[in-house]
């Protein structure tokens, strides 16, 4: 029963053209734009400008007694200048009705002969008028051997002999022109391509009425992905489709047939619906161009579905869904390339490049499983961008918000069925690339390190965009990394002071590249150094008072001590803590006695009243490997 209406459908989409009157948007683009555009719709005539529209469907139909009478496409020719003048481009379906009997193969392409000789604009037996010529052709709309209502009578032999020798003649009279075949059944569509192969058609046609994401109430191949399953089936799945006959809401339970009318959603379920299925199959890339069944209500045949579905009421009024499509062509007609968003379970997104290289995002949550929550779209620009619904309360007015771009993250607290357009201007959409991170510190070492201070280096890092800076992390044994600070990008080595005795500090060292990015390398390879144990000075020596400022020690050992361990284990500080170190004073090794260190006085000599002290490591050595068996320490103080 299904198929009943369609025929009726299509007898309306095809030879009624209601009139009532509208002023129109002038239409200014390029046929090229026109011919690139993603939108038509049935009854374009009067609301296709205004709702921007570039394609409508026109139908021409012949019997067995008019086949060869030019009249007839003459008279056509004039509802399509009609269409051109408002920047449509028809796709004519040429089909066929009976008298008494169908007319015959031969006869069928005779007709198509005279139709694509009369709208090529060649010279040559041309309609006159025309803007531009036609080229696009659907042969036979809906064809089905089993349908009693369709083509009764007509048999699936006949068909493919029609359809076969009117696409050669079109092509014979019109070389630049595209064949479309509507494969309405498998069994006669393969019968079709038996005879003719898949080379002979440029686009399949394709009628739908249900909604997406409702597959379950669908029978056969009108639910999308079934249809899908059918092209493969009959190796047309690498052919543009074109839904020519779309619209929502037919199925997800409506009974659809009168008297017994009952609609499946309300207009809003409507509107939404189509925005679903059309973003949904633009963005997948599954089908190519979109028509509207109807713009316009058959009032004339009194059916409640076609009003129901149709984008004016019987008054004339527009609903929801005239307003949606509108928006929908609006945002995303013309674009140059689509791609899907990953945005999680059970959520639709689809991201459309203009060629202005303006992005519109869409995304709503699958119908049937509710509003999602702390949906994100990453990898963005930065600055503000309107968020606007798809659906328009009943004045058609929609709202849009203004959302902010939070580093990189545009952020959607909940996402609902009904789809969103994210408009994006090419920066947003696209923002500069960071560059890549700088090379990883390398070789991470002590320089120096002594029981308050550590020195590290490295190798260098590198970035096609130079070093800004090293930043320097430490922490002391278990703790957590705490940035020391940084250095600038010609330095390699770093100093951390103030520490403690007896501790494991740990160190790591990452670059940031310069241009500013804020970019940088992974961490380097952790170094731990550990600062010496505390130490216990014992005091030998009685504090020795008022020396001369010229004074110079010479401390005498019980063995030979080994040269080596001099320079790190003698020292002199002004603090009993014996930090810091005086630097000045170099203690060595008496040149003729083995046994004996001396200390010079600083240049200039010591200060004046002031402590000093002298510190001997046990870390110092004699020369046959024995160390102290303790720190010494002791005092002077000089002279006033
Ligand atoms: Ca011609």
């Amino acid at each position: 029963m299904g198929r009943r209406w369609w025929v009726i459908l299509v007898g309306i989409c095809l030879c009624t053209v209601l009139g009532i009157a509208e002023p129109v948007a002038a239409q200014t683009a390029s046929l090229e734009t026109l011919l690139d555009s993603k939108f038509g719709g049935g009854t374009a005539d009067t609301y296709g400008a205004d709702l921007g529209v570039g394609w409508s469907r026109v139908g021409i139909d012949f019997n067995e007694t008019n086949y060869n009478d030019i009249q007839i496409i003459n008279n056509r020719a004039q509802d399509i200048i009609k269409l051109q003048q408002k920047g449509i481009i028809p796709y004519v379906i040429i089909d066929v009705s009976k008298r008494s009997q169908w007319l015959t193969a031969s006869q069928y392409a005779q007709a198509v002969a005279n139709v694509a000789e009369s709208f090529d604009m060649d010279g040559n037996n041309d309609a006159s008028g025309l803007i531009y010529p036609v080229d696009t052709y659907e042969l036979l709309n809906e064809y089905y051997s089993q349908g009693s209502m369709n083509y009764p009578g007509l048999t699936q032999s006949t068909f493919v002999d029609m359809f076969s020798q009117g696409a050669q003649k079109a092509r014979a009279a019109s070389p630049e022109c595209r064949i479309a075949y509507n494969p309405f059944n498998e069994s006669d569509a393969r019968a079709l391509l038996q005879q003719i192969g898949t080379d002979q058609i440029d686009i399949v046609s394709y009628h739908t009425y249900s909604p997406l994401d409702y597959p379950q109430d669908v029978a056969a191949t009108e639910y999308f992905t079934n249809f899908g399953s059918m092209l493969t089936c009959l190796g047309l799945d690498n052919k543009p489709v074109w839904v020519t006959e779309f619209d929502c809401n037919k199925h997800k339970g409506m009974t659809f047939i009168p008297p017994n009318f009952q609609p499946a959603g309300d207009q809003e379920d409507n509107a939404r619906w189509l925005v679903q299925s059309a973003v949904w199959g633009l963005g997948s890339d599954f089908f190519q161009k979109i028509f509207y069944t109807e713009i316009v209500p058959p009032s004339s045949m009194g059916n409640p579905l076609l009003n129901w579905i149709s984008m004016l009421d019987s008054s004339g009024n527009k609903r929801q869904n005239y307003y949606a499509y509108q928006k929908l062509i609006d945002m995303i007609d013309n674009f140059s390339s689509a791609s899907a968003l990953s945005l999680g379970d059970n959520i639709y997104g689809y991201s459309f490049t203009k060629s202005d290289g303006r992005v519109v995002d869409v995304l709503w949550s699958k119908e049937g499983t509710g509003s999602k929550s702390n949906v994100q779209i990453s990898g963005l620009g930065s600055g503000q961008v309107n968020v606007t619904e798809s659906v328009p309360d009943s004045g058609g007015n929609f709202q849009t918000t203004q959302k902010t771009i939070d580093n990189g993250v545009l952020s959607f607290a909940t996402l609902s069925e009904e789809p969103v357009y994210v408009e994006l201007s090419a920066d947003q959409a696209q923002p500069a690339q960071l560059p890549g991170a700088p090379t990883i510190p390398a070789n991470l070492r002590v320089l120096d390190s002594s029981a308050a201070a550590i020195t590290i280096a490295w190798d260098a890092s590198s970035s096609s965009t130079g070093i800004e800076e090293y930043i320097i992390e430490m922490k002391a044994g278990s703790g957590e990394f705490v940035e020391m600070g940084t250095t600038d990008s010609a330095a390699c080595q770093f100093t951390c002071s103030d520490l403690s005795l007896d501790t494991g500090y740990t160190f790591r060292v990452r670059a940031k590249e310069a241009s500013g990015s804020g970019v940088v390398s992974d961490w380097s390879q952790e170094l731990t150094v550990s600062t010496p144990s505390a130490q216990v000075w014992t005091e030998p020596f009685a504090v020795v008072n008022n020396v001369a400022i010229n004074k110079s020690w010479k401390i005498k050992f019980s063995a030979p001590v080994n040269e080596g361990t001099v320079k790190d284990n003698i020292y002199v500080a002004t603090d009993k803590s014996g930090t810091p170190k005086m630097t000045s004073i170099v203690p060595l090794l008496s040149p003729d006695n083995a046994c004996q260190v001396e200390i010079a006085y600083p240049p200039g000599g010591w200060s004046k009243a002031m402590a000093y002290y002298i510190f001997i490591d046990e870390q110092l050595a004699s020369t046959s490997g024995k160390k102290l068996s303790e720190g010494i320490r002791f005092e002077f103080d000089t002279a006033p």
